[in-house]
C-alpha cells in the first residue's frame, strides 16, 4: 500500500469522525461536575417505591437548538421531536459506570458529531442548545438505531413510554470535554407515545366492526 493511499484513508477516517465537541455526562446529586454520582433514573413516578432503571434501558440526548422545548404530552410517533431538535447521541443507562449500578449513568468523552448540524441547524446552535435527556421505558436492542437519522423524526412504536429532563445549556470549553449533569430524577413512564389521529380512527373503526359482529351473534342466538 502506498503512502498516498494511506493518507487518503486517514483523511476519510477523520472526516467520518468529525465532531463539534466531546462531553462527559453523569447522574449527579447537584449541578456540579465534582459531585458524587447519584441514582437519578427510575422506571415509575412513585419515588417512594420507584425502581431504578438498570443498564438495559435506553437513553437519548437531544439538543433543543431553537430553544422552544421538546414535545412531551400527547406526542405521536410523527411528532416526537420538533423540527429543530436533534438527537446528539444514544446510550444505555449503564454508560461506563463501574459495577453497572442501576439508576446511575456515566459516560466520558461522548462525541457530538457535526452530522447532527443539518436541515437548517448550525453547529453554533448545537453548541448553545439546551440538552434534554430522554429515559425510555424500553430495552429493545435496536431501539436506539431509530434515533440516528439526523434531521428526521425517529419513528417510535405507539405505547412506548419515556421521561425527559432539561439539563440546561452548558459551556463547551476550548480544551477538554463539556460536562452535562443529570441533577434531577427522570421517570421513564412520565409520557407515552400515542397514536396519530388517523390511527385513532382506524382503531375506533375496528371496535365498531367487532361490535357489529357481536350484535349479529347476539341476534342469531336470540332468534
Ligand atoms: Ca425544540
Amino acid at each position: 500500500m502506498n503512502k498516498k493511499f494511506l493518507s487518503l484513508v486517514a483523511c476519510v477516517a477523520t472526516a467520518a469522525q468529525a465532531q463539534i465537541f466531546t462531553t462527559d455526562v453523569r447522574t449527579v446529586a447537584t449541578d456540579s461536575s465534582s459531585a458524587q454520582s447519584a441514582t437519578r433514573l427510575f422506571l415509575d413516578g412513585a419515588f417512594s417505591s420507584a425502581v431504578p432503571a438498570n443498564q438495559t434501558y435506553n437513553l437519548w440526548f437531544v439538543a433543543d437548538t431553537a430553544g422552544n422545548g421538546v414535545p412531551t404530552i400527547g406526542v405521536t410517533s410523527g411528532s416526537l421531536l420538533g423540527a429543530d431538535d436533534r438527537v446528539l447521541f444514544t446510550d444505555r443507562v449503564d454508560g461506563d459506570q463501574p459495577g453497572s449500578t442501576a439508576g446511575r449513568y456515566r459516560r466520558q468523552g461522548a462525541s457530538i458529531s457535526s452530522s447532527v448540524a443539518s436541515g437548517g441547524v448550525t453547529e453554533t446552535s448545537v453548541r448553545n442548545s439546551s440538552v434534554f435527556v430522554y429515559l425510555w421505558n424500553n430495552t429493545d436492542n435496536g431501539f436506539n438505531a431509530l434515533a440516528l437519522a439526523n434531521g428526521t423524526v425517529p419513528s417510535v412504536p405507539v405505547g412506548t413510554q419515556f421521561g425527559v429532563y432539561n439539563m440546561g445549556t452548558f459551556t463547551v470549553p476550548e480544551v477538554g470535554n463539556a460536562f452535562w449533569g443529570i441533577d434531577q430524577n427522570v421517570n421513564a413512564t412520565q409520557f407515552t407515545v400515542v397514536p396519530e389521529p388517523g390511527e385513532y380512527a382506524a382503531m375506533a373503526g375496528g371496535a365498531l366492526v367487532a361490535f357489529a359482529i357481536w350484535r349479529r351473534r347476539q341476534q342469531r342466538s336470540n332468534a
